[in-house]
């Protein structure tokens, strides 16, 4: 197909962008880190969103050869932000079907440079459904490498409950569809809370997703949410805005 064989080409004819959008501490209010948002941009003005292609890469296993270039391209750039904030790269579970992503992302941090510390991955939980012992496995290795792991879109996956205690995360990431109601529906709020008091019963860094007013970002404060991303906050912008508005904001 046409849209394959262009998105085979999209690493050497350096088509791939990486946008950013800021992640906050909601208990210090100050900015910390950054998620990595892939583009795809075969010939401008077009901006292809990763809805859009990302499900090819999978089918195709061209996204083990995009995820090389998102890695280093996030790393590489993250070294150049003049904060040590983390940046924080989605893994598709696709990846997890091989043996060599703790290999992979071990090769990229040494080849940068970048501090483990400072990377995240975010990996949805239904990438815990199949094949559980493998996948445990390699989230262990990652682990191992001083990377921190965390859930994204919690809650609009399949998974039980029960693969908090199994697997290693560090955090998770509230699906913004949780937002929607809050903080005005007593029921989106009893649930944004509950989530809140299991992450910290396993002792997990909570980030709401999708905060788009004042009012939830208040809110989320109020009850102790840890982390905060959304429009609200910041839209996710190509790497050289980022960078600047971490040079003139401060
Ligand atoms: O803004 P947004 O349209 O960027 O992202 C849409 C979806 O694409 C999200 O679910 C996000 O997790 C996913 N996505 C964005 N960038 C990447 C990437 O680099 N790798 C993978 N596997 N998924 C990504
Ligand atoms: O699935 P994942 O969380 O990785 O992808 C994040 C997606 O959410 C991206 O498509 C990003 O552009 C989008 N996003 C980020 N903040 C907001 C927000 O406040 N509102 C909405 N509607 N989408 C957001
Ligand atoms: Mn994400
Ligand atoms: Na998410």
């Amino acid at each position: 197909r046409e849209m394959e064989r262009a998105l085979g080409q999209a690493v050497v004819r350096d088509e791939l962008r990486l946008f950013y959008q800021p992640r906050y501490s909601l208990h210090s209010g100050i900015m910390d880190g950054a998620e990595a948002l892939l583009r795809w941009q075969p010939s401008p003005p077009a901006l292809v969103m990763p809805d859009s292609f990302i499900p090819l890469a999978e089918e195709t296993g061209l996204i083990i050869q995009i995820s090389d270039w998102v890695l280093q391209r996030a790393c590489r750039d993250a070294l150049n932000w003049p904060k040590p904030f983390y940046v924080s790269v989605n893994i598709s579970p696709v990846e997890f079907c091989r043996d060599d992503l703790a290999e992979r992302v071990a090769t990229v941090l040494r080849v940068t440079g970048l501090p483990a510390e400072r990377l995240e991955l975010e990996i949805t939980e239904n990438v815990t459904l199949e094949k559980p012992d493998k996948v445990l496995r390699i989230m262990q290795r990652l682990k191992a490498l001083g990377v921190r792991l965390t859930v994204d879109d919690f809650g609009s996956g399949y998974a039980s409950l029960g693969y908090l205690k199994t697997f290693p995360f560090d955090g998770l990431k509230m699906d913004r569809s949780y937002m929607r109601d809050f903080p005005h529906s007593q029921q989106a709020h009893s649930i944004v809370n509950g989530i809140i008091g299991l992450g910290k019963a396993f002792s997990l860094v909570i980030t709401a997703e999708g905060i788009e007013n004042a009012e939830q970002f208040a809110e989320l404060q109020a009850i102790a949410c840890d982390e905060g991303q959304g429009y609200y906050l910041g839209r996710p912008m190509p790497a050289a805005d980022f960078i600047h508005m971490l040079e003139t904001v401060g």
